[in-house]
């Protein structure tokens, strides 16, 4: 059990800080075990703090202390105070303006939870928002202290050639017995969670970018050396970005380089500190042959969002990590229109849209449900979640919904010009997006503060006679922890209206003279029930609702298996139109499966969606992702979230019977599409080609379902001639979980020849763990004696446990609680090594509420374990008690 309750922080107790730090000037003598910090701070006290004489409070977690400096006298020991979290000198300095030098050391080697300075392979790096700081020296570690930076990094030469920190490069020098100094200046301010040094045996590539002010921006990519050959794509990426914020906001950037490092060691996926971003390898390095279509979107997607952050979180920022959803929302949100405007917008919001109903739908209706602005935590890392991510991305995208792109671009123009170099808060930045558009968001602002995904219900009736049609649309959000009841929100809701022959509707509203010709309208939902009456409508339309999705809410409507085939044929918006498609085929697997829970053996599924499918596949298609999108089911996760009592094994059984129904009953229209797309291709990644690809191995899932040595054969072939990664792993996949003779071949034959890319390795831990036969579990735990599997490295650990407890939903639930029971180990495991690691792995226990009895008992027992274990950390606490309340 833990010693004592972790204490909780609140929103509401939020203070001005009582000292601030006008510049730090650092000195790192690097080394593995013992590096050694010198801090010379200057300090003055805060005059809009109310408290002038407070003791001086520095933050700092697990460092060494050698000695402290005030205005350069020592302080003696009995002048201060330390205790695990804090150094204290209790007197308030006399002057208001004074410097402290305060000498630490720190073990980065044994730094295993890869927070502050830590050991990546062999080299230095940092992380440090969101408190990762004070492990490194003591300071004020809050993000509303914003200080210039100077750091000056001593190393050997020999193994730290290589010595990064934030912004410009000053100067340098050589050292005795073949050591080196460099000295870097960060001219902007900054939180000192925006702090990173790297420092190591790096290789670089390097590229220069024009700003249209006229800078030139020389751009850098630090890798090691076996992977110089993997970073074309990532500097694309970055140029890409570049110029789409100069283009979009008329942001550019302010320095004269800009680094990313990538490191193999990393709790997430990128960070965004100042001039020199830390990467994850996972979302930089990318050849043809090693990384995936989908890879080469996710690297462009957040080489883009680290980019996007330097206006929208560096140069302005949180005042306090309440406000994270500040930088994060607006962030992705910019990042996901970035995709948008790289690729198809339509595919892009859909995959959007897929994780946010998919897995922040999940977290808003479990335990720890939360506010897009938490009011509370215990755990700060434990709060960059799905809601504050991408339920605050959509939040934003509302508000861009509700003013336009104009509106918004006036909006952003007048945040950036009103808060550059700041610490700011959620409020201010509505406040700039309503006084640049004379708009009132008091209502929308409930955005920020309620938890729970609202229920909308759209009723309508036509009336033939005055060819009118109401819509009723009622609103409500259920309760959520620490929020029992809930006001109206402002959900702009974007409808069309769809006349039988499949043409959109112009819309006039009953009040209006005239249809001004718009066929998609966006109401303000604002009532708990509102009526919208529609004029002009000679036939009774099919109304497509939610266009674009655009309010993250559960939509409720009811419409037959006809209507969602007819909008599935027809809707305008290419969002709706798949989500039609979506909806027919997860309630039709829903149906299924609450057959095969009563008992009952179906022989067939609805034959809506073969039709529709088969209307489908016969039509010619500009943007083939997207077919490929329209013709995917949808995953378990989804059809789950349909049910009262999930049942994991009904839910994977409907599921795979529907395929198995489309893929006997589409057989030749499928492998004729399969042929017609399939190339041995291995470097062509525009959009076409990245479509086809996408297509064609939808088709091969499909008809590798069929399951006959045939379909075997076809994705051997596929396997063995392959020259991209897409079209390997989308084969290896199909093979792993059929009954294919290949399988421990092919298995092999991919591990011999990808062993040397540790990326690709842990897409063959990953491919193994979601197998979704029997015995997957016994496979997985044989894996982790495997001699590439290391519970240190964090994409190895998401690649096998964390595939396998997330994304292999049949084999994770297996009614003996023998999935729970790994979990429950591997999160006691990682506990010791790595915390925000084990928290974040495990999400499915916290679910538990919403299976069956017997389940419910086996995962509770799993969090009881855990809570229980001697010495978890606050991260894993805070989960495990809250999913326990
Ligand atoms: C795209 O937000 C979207 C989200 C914090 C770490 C990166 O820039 C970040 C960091 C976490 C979870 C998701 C993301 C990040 C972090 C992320 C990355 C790319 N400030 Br934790
Ligand atoms: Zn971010």
């Amino acid at each position: 059990m833990r010693e004592s309750t972790p204490k909780t922080v609140y929103l509401k107790d939020y203070q001005l800080p009582e000292y601030l730090i006008g510049s730090a000037e650092l000195t790192f003598v690097l080394d593995e075990q013992d590096t050694r910090v010198v801090s010379r701070l200057t300090m003055q006290k805060n005059r809009k703090s109310l408290n002038g004489n407070a003791p001086l409070v520095l933050d700092g977690e697990r460092i060494i202390l050698e000695s402290i400096k005030l205005n350069g006298q020592k302080v003696t020991a009995n002048r201060y105070e330390l205790t695990p979290e804090n150094l204290i000198l209790p007197g308030a300095p006399k002057v208001d303006v004074f410097t402290l030098e305060i000498e630490t050391r720190v073990n980065p080697k044994a730094n295993t939870a890869l927070e502050g300075l830590y050991l990546s392979r062999d080299m230095l790096c940092t992380q440090c928002e969101a408190e990762g700081f004070r492990k490194i020296t003591y300071f004020l570690d809050r993000p509303d202290v914003m200080t210039r930076f100077t750091t000056t990094l001593v190393g050997d030469k020999w193994s730290y050639p290589v010595m990064l920190s934030n912004g410009n490069p000053a100067a340098m020098g050589d050292l005795r017995k073949n050591r080196h100094w460099v000295k870097w200046e960060d001219p902007f301010p900054k939180p000192c969670y925006l702090f990173a040094l790297v420092a190591g045996r790096l290789d670089h590539i390097e590229d220069t970018h024009l700003t249209p002010s006229g800078r030139e921006v020389k751009l850098r990519i630090f890798v090691e050396r076996h992977d110089l050959d993997k970073c074309a794509h990532a500097m694309q990426s970055l140029k890409h970005a570049m110029r789409w914020d100069e283009e979009v906001y008329g942001r550019e950037y302010d320095l004269d380089l800009y680094m990313i490092v990538a490191v193999s060691h990393f709790n997430m996926g990128a960070m965004e500190n100042k001039g020199l971003n830390v990467f994850n390898t996972k979302y930089v390095l990318a050849r043809p042959d090693t990384a995936t279509d989908a890879d080469y979107e996710h690297i462009e997607g957040v080489i883009g969002h680290e980019y996007f952050h330097n206006w929208t979180g560096n140069r302005i920022t949180c005042r306090d990590w309440f406000q994270l959803s500040l930088k994060e929302g607006l962030t992705v949100f910019r990042d996901q229109e970035f995709g948008a405007d790289r690729s198809s917008r339509a595919v892009k919001r859909i995959e959007d849209v897929n994780v946010l109903r998919t897995r922040q739908f999940a977290e808003d209706a479990g335990p720890l449900a939360h506010p897009v602005r938490p009011d509370s935590y215990i755990e700060i890392n434990n709060f960059y979640t799905m809601t504050v991510y991408e339920k605050g991305a959509e939040v934003v995208r509302m508000i861009h919904t509700l003013l336009g792109k104009e509106g918004f671009r006036r909006g952003a123009d007048l945040y950036f010009d009103r808060h550059d170099g700041q610490a700011v808060t959620c409020d201010d930045f509505i406040k700039a997006m309503e006084d640049a558009n004379g708009a009132d968001l008091t209502q929308f602002r409930r955005w920020y503060s309620q938890a729970g995904t609202p229920e909308l219900t759209v009723i309508s009736d036509y009336d033939g006679k005055s060819q009118s049609l109401t819509l009723t649309v009622r609103q409500s959000c259920p309760p959520t922890p620490g929020q029992p009841t809930k006001e109206p929100l402002h959900i702009p809701l974007a409808l069309g209206l769809i006349a039988p022959d499949g043409s959109d509707y112009p819309l006039q509203l009953e009040n209006e003279a005239e249809a001004l010709g718009q066929t998609t309208r966006v109401l303000s939902v604002t009532q708990l029930e509102q009526r919208f009456r529609f004029v002009n409508l000679p036939q009774e339309p099919v109304v497509s609702a939610l266009r674009g999705f655009s309010a993250p809410v559960r939509l409720h409507q009811h419409q037959s298996y006809g209507e969602l085939a007819f909008l599935l044929a027809h809707d305008s918006d290419p969002f709706n139109r798949w989500d039609a498609g979506h909806s027919l085929a997860g309630q039709i697997i829903l149906h299924l499966a609450e057959q095969l829970i009563a008992g009952e053996r179906p022989e067939r599924a609805d034959r809506h969606l073969v039709e529709a499918y088969r209307k489908a596949l016969a039509q010619s298609w500009n943007d083939l992702s997207y077919l490929a999108l329209l013709l995917g089911l949808p995953s378990e996760d989804y059809v789950s979230a349909l049910m009262k009592i999930v049942d994991p094994d009904a839910v994977h059984a409907a599921r795979q019977m529907v395929m198995k129904e489309i893929a006997q009953m589409l057989e030749n229209e499928l492998s004729r599409l399969y042929e017609a797309n399939h190339r041995e291709e291995s470097d062509c990644f525009d959009a076409e080609a990245i479509g086809r690809r996408r297509l064609k191995n939808t088709c091969l899932g499909f008809l590798a379902a069929l399951d006959t040595v045939a379909t075997h054969q076809l994705c051997v072939r596929q396997f063995r001639a392959a020259r991209n990664m897409t079209d390997q792993i989308a084969a290896l996949s199909c093979i792993v979980n059929s009954g294919s003779a290949d399988k421990g071949a092919c298995l092999d034959a991919f591990y011999q020849q990808w062993r040397d890319e540790d990326l690709v390795i842990d897409k063959w831990f990953a491919i193994q763990a979601t197998c979704h036969l029997p015995g997957a579990l016994g496979n997985v735990r044989r894996l982790l004696d495997h001699p590439a599997f290391d519970l240190k490295t964090p994409n190895r650990v998401r690649s096998l446990i964390g595939a396998f407890c997330q994304s292999n939903l049949v084999n994770f639930h297996q009614s003996d609680g023998g999935g729970y029971r790994f979990l429950g180990d591997h999160v006691i495991a990682l506990n010791a090594i790595n915390p925000q690691v084990a928290s974040r792995m495990f999400g499915p226990l916290t679910q538990w509420r919403r299976y069956d009895d017997a389940r419910q008992k086996l995962m509770r027992e799993q969090l009881q374990r855990i809570a229980g274990t001697d010495g978890i950390s606050k991260d894993v606490y805070e989960v495990a008690s809250k999913s326990l309340a």
